[in-house]
């Protein structure tokens, strides 16, 4: 709805959400009104890395722009059947590895989370349909306490960040990156 360069698209689409969240309240003065969430984020660089199946991750730079802390708990696309917070640590080994993020990130007031490659990102697993570079790929940011937050992200290629992924033996049974069955569609993705 915008016609606006891409990051300031980004943190429209994010003040408009905390904008829509604060209206639910009673009064203006929203960060004061009890049980109400007031999840004032600002998010600039939101991207996906664009994959034919499997598991990709989505990474932005969410500032918390309220009075206190802020922890997000979840995520949730269209683009992925399940989403998982993880973090990226360095094995005994030496090796980078992900995992998920016990609790969520908190962001306190004022900080900055920044998910990026290597780092701290929102992981999408079980990826059926292709994410193509350039496609927009909006992610549900939630927020402990209920609030959520549209993050419009847009798909781009990109190489590296070959996390191990260490999850968890109880999803021994999810699919693993690559073609894990489906043939169908393989339209053609030379790269
Ligand atoms: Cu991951």
């Amino acid at each position: 709805m915008f016609t606006v360069p891409t990051h300031a698209r980004l943190s429209a689409v994010a003040v408009l959400a905390a904008a829509s969240l604060a209206a639910c309240a009673s009064s203006d003065d929203a960060t004061e009104a009890g049980s109400a969430t007031n999840v004032d984020v600002a998010i600039v660089d939101a991207w996906t890395k664009a994959t034919d199946s499997g598991m990709t991750a989505t990474f932005g730079e969410i500032t918390n722009e309220g009075d206190e802390a802020i922890t997000l708990i979840a995520a949730t696309t269209d683009a992925s059947s399940m989403v998982e917070l993880h973090e990226t640590s360095m094995d005994d080994a030496g090796g980078m590895s992900m995992s998920e993020k016990d609790g969520g990130f908190t962001i306190e007031a004022g900080d900055t989370l920044v998910l990026e490659p290597g780092g701290n990102h929102i992981m999408l697993m079980g990826v059926t349909d292709p994410i193509e570079a350039g496609a927009d790929v909006p992610v549900t940011l939630e927020f402990e306490g209920g609030g959520t937050v549209e993050m419009d992200t847009v798909a781009k290629d990109y190489t590296g960040a070959n996390e191990e992924y260490v999850g968890d033996k109880d999803h021994g049974s999810m699919e693993h990156s690559g073609d894990a069955g489906s043939d169908e569609d393989h339209s053609g993705n030379d790269h």
